[in-house]
């Protein structure tokens, strides 16, 4: 019995979601939901109303959006050390970086791959992701020192978030390939969590 109940589709960012419930060493509870059917059913329209998954329940509370369904698992799970203690300075960059994830590399890939370009000036100034292109030169450089985590020297949520990102615009190229972005997906898609989550996943998925 656990009070953590997972909504998911294997085929869906509920991916990001299963790797970080595997990271925390929790116990949690699977419900797979088909697109069209089951996640537009008024029962789990009463869990997420954008009829979505992932979605997370713990007792009577839902959390939705992957990033902070990552930064509540976090909190909850603090044995397992995947984001900076609360008052540690690095949670200036933690939270930055989560929120670059969500909000601004997110939608500069879905854009880019829908064909919607913000490089003229007005665009750019507007999008709060500026440009395509931007958001990826600032990741690479950010990666360009070697790090194997996006924080530094410990493995964080941000990687979990961020690093299933880039995992999955190598995977659907979407996002440029033999670059910084490889080597470092490769060192966390190597890790226990990360092999258990895409197991339980990948055939589920086809
Ligand atoms: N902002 C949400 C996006 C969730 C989302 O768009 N999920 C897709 C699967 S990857 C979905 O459930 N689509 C079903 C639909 O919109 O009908 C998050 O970050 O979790």
């Amino acid at each position: 019995m656990t009070d953590l109940i997972f909504y998911t589709n294997p085929m869906s960012r509920g991916q990001i979601t299963r790797w970080m419930l595997e990271e925390t060493g929790l116990p949690y509870d699977t419900r797979i939901l088909e697109y069209e059917s089951t996640m537009k059913a008024p029962e789990f329209l009463a869990i997420n109303p954008m009829g979505k998954v992932p979605a997370l329940r713990h007792g009577d509370h839902v959390v939705t959006e992957a990033a902070a369904i990552c930064m509540y698992l976090a909190e909850i799970a603090p044995q397992a050390g995947l984001a900076p203690a609360p008052g540690d300075p690095l949670r200036a960059d933690y939270m930055r970086w989560m929120f670059f994830g969500a909000g601004t590399l997110e939608p500069a890939v879905i854009t880019h791959f829908m064909g919607v370009e913000t490089t003229d000036p007005a665009a750019y100034r507007r999008a709060g992701w500026g440009s395509f292109p931007r958001v990826i030169d600032v990741m690479q450089d950010h990666l360009s020192d070697g790090r194997r985590y996006w924080l530094g020297d410990a493995f964080s949520a941000v990687d979990v978030y961020i690093g299933a990102q880039l995992a999955f615009g190598l995977q659907f190229e979407t996002l440029p390939k033999g670059g910084v972005f490889d080597s470092y997906v490769a060192g966390l898609k190597s890790r226990p969590a990360a092999i258990r989550a895409d197991k339980i996943d990948a055939p589920a998925a086809g």
